[in-house]
């Protein structure tokens, strides 16, 4: 058997015992590196991904520097976007672009048909290359956004504080924006197989912007095609959910599916646990704040968020959003340690 399956990161998404609790970090890969930002100085952010051989490089970055659990697919949500002709761009120093914005059922119609294969086989053949580069020292992460995320920024245009345009265009356009989130959830749903089927061991769906709904708007205008995103998935690989500010949407997005829920630090991670019951693994959730002090600070954070886990089968420790640009490495690196000597079983 190879160590990949035995892993405590595959372990735990099954709820099995593990000797201890294994840690990844969202956007272990990043700024924060300095061997990222060499590579990025090299490349824009777009080519990287675009380029199997130096983004696979990049995915096993923090798995050398850091000794982490899990590697993750370096890429991101919005690349699958870019076929549809909306003009995606990442503005140097600024963020995600979308100049063609939808903002009207007639923009959801003109959407071409695309063949996700043929407009994302970059990201699968880097899938493969990193597959072979960790061979066996730790699985693979596969992800990609969840519908609402990715209609989020096809309809505001890029980052978002209120979603006003997508609130109004839920309503306002129903029909049409039940034709997007089925459009979105087939588009996921692709992504992601293409991504199994290359090796990725495990797949995340990033829903991070689906905390600025009710609970009632979650269930009516979000849940059916993440629930669809997931059904479609290929049998056998686990599945995490996550999203930020989900605190009273976490029942609803257990029913919408995946093995794994991951919560953010606006909720204490024992008592969330027991009210979605233990029947469901947990991600999570130390604010990634907390990096950029110390490492007695860091051990603290990492100690109560352990004792809120109890060493239940079943827990992956994580931050609750991604590492920040301005962490200090060694900080980074000290929480893995401190996570793996707290939890040693
Ligand atoms: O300048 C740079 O180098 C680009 C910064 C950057 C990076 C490192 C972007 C632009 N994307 C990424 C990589 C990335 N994105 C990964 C790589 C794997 C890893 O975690 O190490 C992943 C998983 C993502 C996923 C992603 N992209 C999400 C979901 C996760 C999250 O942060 O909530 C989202 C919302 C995006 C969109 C996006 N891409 C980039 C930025 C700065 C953003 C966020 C913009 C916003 O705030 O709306």
């Amino acid at each position: 058997m190879s160590n990949a399956v035995a892993s405590p990161f595959l372990l735990a998404c099954r709820r099995q015992p593990t000797s201890v609790t294994p840690i990844w970090l969202m956007r272990q890969a990043g700024r924060y590196m300095p061997e990222y930002r060499a590579m990025r100085a090299r490349h824009r952010f777009l080519e990287l991904c675009k380029n199997p051989q130096a983004a696979a490089e990049v995915t096993l970055q923090p798995v050398e520097r850091l000794g982490v659990d899990a590697a993750i697919l370096f890429a991101d949500i919005l690349l699958v976007l870019e076929p549809l002709g909306v003009g995606l761009e990442f503005v140097e120093g600024e963020g995600p672009r979308i100049h063609r914005p939808l903002r009207s059922a007639a923009d959801v119609a003109a959407l071409p048909t695309v063949d996700v294969g043929e407009a994302v086989g970059a990201v699968f053949e880097t899938v493969k290359l990193a597959r072979k580069a960790l061979a066996e020292r730790v699985p693979l992460i596969g992800f990609a956004g969840a519908p609402f995320t990715l209609a989020s920024y096809l309809i505001e245009g890029g980052p978002s504080r209120e979603f006003l345009l997508t609130k109004r265009f839920m309503r306002a356009e129903r029909r049409a924006w039940e034709a997007l989130m089925s459009r979105l959830s087939i588009i996921v749903g692709e992504y992601l197989n293409g991504q199994i089927a290359a090796g990725a061991q495990a797949v995340q769906l990033f829903d991070s912007w689906v905390g600025t709904l009710s609970p009632s708007d979650y269930r009516e205008f979000v849940q059916p095609w993440s629930r669809e995103s997931i059904r479609r998935l290929t049998p056998g690989t686990p599945v995490i959910h996550f999203g930020v500010g989900t605190a009273g949407l976490l029942p609803s997005m257990k029913e919408a599916g995946g093995d794994v829920l991951g919560l953010d630090w606006r909720v204490e991670l024992g008592p969330a646990w027991d009210r979605l019951g233990h029947d469901i693994a947990v991600q999570g959730n130390l604010d990634p704040a907390v990096l950029l002090s110390n490492v007695g600070a860091i051990r603290r954070a990492t100690q109560s968020i352990l004792d809120g886990a109890k060493g239940r089968p079943g827990h992956i420790f994580n931050l609750g959003h991604g590492v920040h640009q301005e962490t200090p490495v060694e900080n980074v690196k000290a929480l893995v340690d401190i996570v793996h000597e707290l939890s040693s079983r």
